[in-house]
């Protein structure tokens, strides 16, 4: 099957998708999956949050706001060796891309040269790298992509019409000139959404519509469920009809065949039947390791068994890189 890539699909075709019985759209979306990737194995990427708390920004969701009164101690920068024990670690246990995380609006020059130290010494270890600093200018885009980074993650949370209600301090349309700059310099993208912050499903239509209609689809596209973070405004959220995430996963696949579809933030409160719906969906990547960026991630144990009695494969990484392109195989893990 040749992959049809769309960037015009209304919104009305998308609600269309997201209306469709579950079995309809499920069906719909695993067939395209097939057709383009192997339906038996999960990409896994490990998070670090290099930069932690006190951010200036105020999103409604998120334990690292200033704004918020929530447990979380922040921490600064961190060492680069320190970061470099971690990403040893997460290679250990087979993840293939490292994603390392700053609590910043955007990040300063001299801030980014401290992160291009790290993620150089990322990629030497034989991994893909993965950002995620906030806003950044052009020339930043540009050193980034010099110094070799693999992908920047930069989310547009929700949809245009809800934004507001979320965050603030930063519009939509500034997510949307970062991902601009980011195109124009050639990084890849990883960018998506979070669901159940109280969005409608007309909201996830039109945030899937954003993404798919950009100029070139988020090479990776992440589907948080949102995280409820004590101290933060949308603590207490009526949970999402679990079967809502599982659409919106199928109606992504759809809309964009050849991305990678990462269920992200909030599996440790998912059931393994839920997971395996959304695998169903065309999800083919996930965060693996004790954490996310400051809550925990569901267990690596749990992962291993889970993908054993699903039959699912990880992509591992198989050695030190010792000359350009690594060396990358797969294979299943075992404890
Ligand atoms: N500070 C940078 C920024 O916001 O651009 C980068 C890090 S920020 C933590 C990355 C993304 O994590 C956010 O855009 C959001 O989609 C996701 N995220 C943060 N807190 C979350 C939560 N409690 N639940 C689900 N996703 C969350
Ligand atoms: C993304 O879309 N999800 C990740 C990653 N990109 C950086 C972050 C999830 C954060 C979950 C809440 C926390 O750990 O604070
Ligand atoms: Fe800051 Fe990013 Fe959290 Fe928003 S999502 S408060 S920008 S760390």
């Amino acid at each position: 099957m040749t992959a049809v890539i769309r960037h015009d699909w209304t919104l009305n075709e998308i609600t269309a998708l997201l209306d469709l019985p579950l079995t309809d759209v499920l069906f719909r979306a695993q067939t395209i999956h097939r057709a383009h990737f192997d339906p038996n194995q999960i990409k896994i990427s490990t998070l670090l949050s290099i930069k932690t708390g006190a951010c200036a920004e105020d999103c409604n969701y998120c334990a690292q706001s200033a704004k918020h009164h929530t447990t979380l101690e922040a921490e600064r920068l961190l060492a680069l060796e320190a970061v470099l024990t971690a990403a040893r670690a997460a290679r250990e246990q087979g993840a293939t891309r490292f994603c390392m995380g700053a609590a910043w609006r955007n990040p300063t020059d001299h801030n980014l040269e401290q992160v291009i130290a790290m993620i150089e010494g990322v990629h030497a270890l034989g991994m893909e790298t993965c950002v995620t600093l906030g806003m950044l200018t052009t020339a930043q885009a540009q050193r980034l992509k010099d110094a070799g980074l693999d992908y920047y993650n930069h989310n547009l949370d929700t949809s245009p019409e809800f934004y507001g209600q979320i965050i603030t301090t930063r519009t939509f349309q500034d997510r949307l000139d970062t991902l601009e700059r980011l195109r124009e310099v050639g990084l890849k993208t990883c960018s998506g959404g979070i669901l159940g912050m109280g969005e409608s499903r007309q909201d996830r239509a039109s945030m899937l519509r954003q993404l798919t209609n950009l100029p070139a689809h988020p090479e990776s596209v992440p589907i948080n469920l949102l995280v409820q973070i004590e101290g933060t405004p949308l603590f207490g959220q009526t949970p999402l009809d679990p079967f809502e995430l599982v659409r919106v996963v199928a109606a992504t696949r759809i809309l964009m065949p050849l991305s990678d579809i990462r269920l992200s933030a909030g599996r440790s409160g998912m059931s393994d039947e839920l997971q395996a719906l959304c695998f169903l969906a065309g999800a083919n990547s996930i965060f693996y390791g004790e954490n996310l960026l400051t809550a925990p991630n569901a267990a690596a144990n749990r992962d291993r068994e889970l993908f054993a009695r699903l039959g699912l494969t990880f992509e591992t990484v198989a050695a030190e890189r010792t000359e350009p392109g690594g060396c990358h195989r797969s294979e299943h893990i075992h404890d």
